[in-house]
């Protein structure tokens, strides 16, 4: 029977590699720079459309001394009104949408027998909002020494700070810039931070607060 030998390498690999061979190749080849084209369309169409509609995650943890505010926030920020809170033992969490991101924000309670627990919820996380209740004068060193204990774990070297100055409808509140100096946030050089005044109970302040940690997770 006669055999037909059929060659295992291309003309590319024996040096062959301008042998032009027929009109009929270069018909193969637009047809192949067709494909090529309507992939890279296709490629960048899903690119177009999941920024347009996905959402992307970002998880965030909320710490700061009790009655601050956290949950008070958590829940205006959810659903739109002030619920009525107890010092949460444990956690809250809840996601909220804003902007085509998906903030999952961790609302751990803070009262002195439970802040060791913080450590917990350290992990993954890409921003710490730590609140302050800015009416507090007397516990803002207390919270100052708290926040930069936190910031010395390794497990939140690369989140950013979102200080939220909370109950800034209360008559004797410190403003942010007396917030800011004692808690010593100008000698923090190499993290992001932003300090944000706030009033969780009008919401006020809250998004723009929620706009500063879009920008800045989103560039790191
Ligand atoms: N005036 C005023 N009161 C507020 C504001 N935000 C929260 N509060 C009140 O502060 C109290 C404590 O609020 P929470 O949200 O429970 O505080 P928390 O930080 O979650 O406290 P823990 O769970 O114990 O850590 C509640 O009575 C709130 O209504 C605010 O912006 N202004
Ligand atoms: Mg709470």
């Amino acid at each position: 029977m006669a055999s037909i030998w059929i060659p295992r390498v291309r003309p590319d690999q024996i040096g062959l590699g301008s042998f032009h061979v027929t009109g009929a190749s270069d018909q193969e080849k637009g047809k192949k720079e067709g494909k090529r084209q309507k992939r890279d369309m296709g490629v960048s169409f899903t690119k177009l459309f999941s920024r347009l509609f996905m959402k992307s995650e970002m998880r965030i943890l909320m710490v700061g001394l009790d009655a601050a505010g956290k949950t008070t926030i958590l829940y205006k920020l959810k659903l739109g009104e002030v619920v009525n809170t107890i010092p949460t033992i444990g956690f809250n969490v809840e996601t909220v949408e804003y902007k085509n991101i998906n903030f999952t924000v961790w609302d751990v309670g803070g009262q002195g027998s439970v802040r060791r627990l913080w450590r917990y919820y350290f992990q993954n996380t890409q921003g710490l909002i730590f609140v302050i209740d800015s009416n507090d004068n007397e516990r803002i060193i207390e919270a100052r020494d708290e926040l930069h204990c936190m910031l010395n774990e390794d497990e939140l070297s690369d989140a950013v700070l979102l200080v939220i100055a909370n109950k800034q409808d209360l008559p004797n509140a410190m403003n942010a810039t007396e917030i800011t100096d004692q808690l010593g946030l100008h000698s923090m050089h190499k993290r992001p931070w932003f300090i944000q005044s706030a009033c969780a109970t009008s919401g006020e302040g809250l998004y723009e607060g929620l706009d500063w940690l879009s920008k800045n997770i989103a560039d790191k």
